[in-house]
């Protein structure tokens, strides 16, 4: 078989590469290790930048999330037990941010995918890079028991962290980046009527917890929690409880309970490797770097990873102009690193850390105070909350 891009990975990278490229006539194959249902069936993120929205809307995908989504203007931040808005639609010209979850993203890729002609290869199994720096790039992969073999002009990996792409760099070329942070999230959905119709990020001294949501009948909570912590060892009762205290007397209030259905801890860290690409391959998305999500970054910059490859390879195929290949891996991380700064901010100032001594405390509650207190500080926060434009 023989295609112009080779895809790895039918997350959000890969699905939204394949209906760019599909949509602009190249040539392309996405090679998923998984089923349909396994991606799909992951609770991700919740939380999409104008600029993701306007893709879904520039694909023409948007039915449902226009149905669907809920448009939030503002978001909160609680600290010593008192919460503030940040109206962000006011502070950033009209923007907004969207909810909606990287299962109904992916629902809507997946079900416009064989119409819009994007050819998924699912239980791509073993898959392996050829060539990638020679001038006979290839992928390799068993699939129930056969041997496939994919020449390719081109191979963007977009299969994640634990992807097989970013490995095929050579140690002496890959540049890697990271900071891992001593907690991770432990996160719950419930089929109960959100605490605020907003999300509220919440600093407390006993750890960050987080409300969010769904739909208006369904909650997404996350607290912090240390690495060492199991799923075991929080029952509902024990979340509730933590979270009504972290959230605050004002959001407690109005806290519905009730029985979760999806209880899962994912670690955090920050992650860059550099370059993101090596002669015929390309990184994109967690494949190339990781965010901490309380910035709510990682899918959307995955979005903006694969706008600048398609634009790039666009240019090749049509223009026979190579300058946005050659130029991808720098214009990705230039909106890569503004975002890993801005998750890696908003994660110190709302976190609970180990060695956090007093002094430090103060140091979080007075930015945060600050922050209440100024238009400018606000805005900082808000232009980066919902996404920065791509340069
Ligand atoms: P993905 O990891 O989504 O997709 C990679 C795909 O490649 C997968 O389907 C995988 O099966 C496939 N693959 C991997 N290796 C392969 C191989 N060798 N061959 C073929 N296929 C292969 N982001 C937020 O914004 N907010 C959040 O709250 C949030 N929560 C998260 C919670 C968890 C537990 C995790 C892991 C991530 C979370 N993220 C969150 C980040 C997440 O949304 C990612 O940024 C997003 O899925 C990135 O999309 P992709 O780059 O497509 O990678
Ligand atoms: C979510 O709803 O899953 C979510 C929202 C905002 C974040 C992280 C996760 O920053």
């Amino acid at each position: 078989m023989r295609t112009q891009v080779a895809i790895i990975g039918a997350g959000p990278a890969g699905l939204f590469l394949g209906h760019l490229l599909a949509r602009a006539g190249i040539d392309a194959v996405v090679l998923e290790r998984r089923t349909r249902d396994y991606v799909e069936g992951r609770v991700r993120a919740g939380v999409l930048e104008q600029g993701t929205v306007a893709l879904m809307a520039e694909l023409g995908l948007d039915a449902r999330l226009r149905d669907e989504g809920l448009v939030h203007t503002g978001t909160n931040i609680g600290y010593d037990g008192e919460i503030f808005r940040v109206d962000m639609a006011a502070l950033t010209g009209g923007s907004a941010v969207t909810v909606y979850g990287q299962q109904e993203v992916m629902r809507d890729l997946f079900d416009a995918a064989e119409e819009r002609g994007v050819r998924i290869v699912f239980e791509a199994e073993d898959l392996v890079l050829e060539d990638i720096a020679g001038s006979s790039p290839s992928v390799r992969y068993v699939r129930h028991g056969e041997a496939h073999h994919l020449a390719c002009d081109y191979v963007a990996a977009c299969d994640g962290f634990h992807g097989v792409g970013r490995g095929a760099i050579p140690a002496d070329v890959l540049k890697v980046f990271e900071r891992v942070y001593p907690f991770g999230w432990l996160g719950i959905l419930a089929e109960v009527p959100p605490v605020n119709h907003e999300l509220i990020y919440a600093n407390h001294e006993r750890g960050f917890a987080l409300a969010s949501m769904r739909s208006p009948s369904r909650s997404r909570y996350y607290v912090q929690v240390g690495l060492d912590e199991r799923i075991e060892d929080w029952s509902d009762d024990r979340f509730w409880d933590e979270l009504a205290l972290r959230l605050g007397p004002q959001a407690a209030a109005g806290l519905v309970r009730g029985p979760s259905f999806e209880k899962s801890i994912a670690p955090l860290r920050s992650f860059v490797a550099e370059p993101m690409r090596y002669g015929a391959l390309f990184l994109a998305g967690d494949a190339a770097h990781i965010v901490p999500p309380t910035g709510a970054k990682g899918m959307n910059l995955a979005v903006s990873d694969v706008r600048i490859l398609a634009e790039a390879l666009v240019r090749h195929y049509r223009d026979r102009d190579p300058a946005g290949l050659d130029g991808y891996s720098a214009r990705a991380l230039a909106r890569v690193w503004k975002a890993e700064r801005f998750s890696w901010w908003f994660t110190g100032l709302t976190h609970r850390f180990p060695d956090m001594d007093p002094f430090a405390r103060r140091m979080q509650v007075a930015e945060l105070a600050y922050i209440r207190g100024s238009q400018a500080a606000q805005t900082v926060l808000a232009e980066n909350y919902v996404g920065l434009p791509l340069a």
